[in-house]
């Protein structure tokens, strides 16, 4: 898989791509990310991306040429482009799996107020939230829609990583885990858990997955995948 993200901040992303399961993936080419500073597609000599908006206001917003330029130059032809910003579909695992499923797709990271609104029209394919609450750029976004997706890419997750047994695998949240010691500081790990019965195991974890779904995520439920 390709990933390409546009952003005015690519160091930020230096951390959080180059460790533990998506660093591997990079290593193992599961997925080649692409980086590009959308700074590198001005041609004034104070390397303008922003600009005041029109009718006033606060803040600036993202001018379009820099970004249509960088998408011209930097992305193959009809590359899937996907905004991350407040005003976009929440995102869940089904939309996570279904990205997962693309050869590619690119993300563009806003900033300040957001993009000039004819980048929206002209380039961008879809438009994702990670929450209702507003964040100062769209770098953190962008990156916890690629862990999603890379985590889900057939060998980024190790044998002992499973995606199967996780929250909204099947619509429901996660069991509760336990591990060694089976007593620590006098709480006791459950006894079905010990018991070596795979079948009752199962139904321990799917009834208290069941539980939590409800008492914590009732919208879950009646939510279809
Ligand atoms: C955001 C979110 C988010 C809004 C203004 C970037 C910021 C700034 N993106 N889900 N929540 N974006 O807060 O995706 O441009």
């Amino acid at each position: 898989m390709r990933i390409d993200i546009l952003t005015l901040f690519p160091e930020m992303f230096a951390g959080p791509l180059s460790e533990s399961i998506i660093k591997r993936a990079r290593e193992r080419g599961l997925v080649d990310i692409r980086i590009h500073n959308i700074r590198d597609h001005t041609h004034d000599k104070h390397r303008t991306a922003d600009d005041r908006p029109f009718g006033g206001g606060p803040g600036m917003v993202l001018t379009p040429g820099p970004i249509f330029e960088c998408v011209e130059s930097e992305l193959p032809e009809g590359t899937h482009l996907v905004y991350m910003t407040p005003q976009g579909r929440p995102l869940t695992q089904a939309m996570v799996e279904e990205l997962a499923g693309r050869d590619a797709f690119a993300v563009l990271c806003g900033h300040y107020e957001g993009v000039d609104e004819r980048v929206r029209e002209a380039l961008v394919d879809d438009e994702i939230s990670i929450g209702d609450y507003v964040l100062t750029g769209g770098e953190l976004p962008a990156m916890v829609l690629v862990d999603a997706v890379v985590r889900l890419l057939p060998g980024a997750l190790g044998d002992d990583e499973s995606a199967q047994q996780e929250s909204f695998a099947d619509g429901l949240l996660d069991c509760p885990h336990y591990t060694r010691p089976e007593v620590f500081r006098g709480m006791q790990a459950p006894e079905v858990l010990l018991s070596g019965n795979h079948g009752e195991i199962a139904r321990w974890r799917r009834e208290q997955a069941e539980a939590r779904t409800r008492e914590r995520r009732p919208d879950l439920t009646n939510r279809e995948k």
